[in-house]
């Protein structure tokens, strides 16, 4: 089925200049990248971004470092897109990630593994209605 998905390059993917190589891999795997933009986010936005961690020991953790600096947001469109880009990713922890995944090649631990990638077309419909408001109408009915 061709759906969309909310895709984040991670502040430690900005930082480490991998932006253009995590694109092409996704544009590479058939995604094609249908919204696109560079944002810092505040924490109260990060704590909803993650709102379903909220009990993890690690969520403090977690939103400091998705805030911390700029991420690249993007909603990727294709055949299967949600899975495709989890594929992509790999496993959330790198050092379980398979070779040739974005996380395999950059991700540095188990938070800053660099990318993000919804894990179901529910949970992409409402992260992207968060990340792009803007494309709202547009998306949500299709
Ligand atoms: P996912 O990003 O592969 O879907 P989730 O379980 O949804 O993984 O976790 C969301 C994010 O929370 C991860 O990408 C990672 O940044 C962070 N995270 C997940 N598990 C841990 C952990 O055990 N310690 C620290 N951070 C974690
Ligand atoms: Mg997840």
């Amino acid at each position: 089925m061709v759906e969309k998905t909310l895709a984040l390059v991670k502040p430690d993917g900005v930082e480490a200049n991998h932006v253009g190589e995590i694109l092409d891999m996704y544009e590479k795997a058939g995604l094609k990248i249908v919204a696109l933009k560079m944002i810092k986010v505040n924490k109260e936005f990060a704590r909803q971004h993650y709102i379903d961690l909220k009990d993890k020991p690690f969520y403090q953790e977690l939103v400091d470092f998705i805030s911390r600096s700029p991420l690249v947001a993007m909603i990727l469109e294709g055949e299967d897109a949600v899975n495709t880009v989890r594929g992509v990713n790999g496993a959330t922890d790198p050092s379980e990630a398979a070779e040739g995944t974005v996380r395999y090649k950059y991700g540095h631990g188990k938070t800053d593994n660099t990318v993000h990638g919804s894990d179901s077309v529910e949970h992409a419909k409402r992260e992207i209605s968060m990340w792009f408001p803007e494309f709202l109408d547009s998306y949500l009915d299709d």
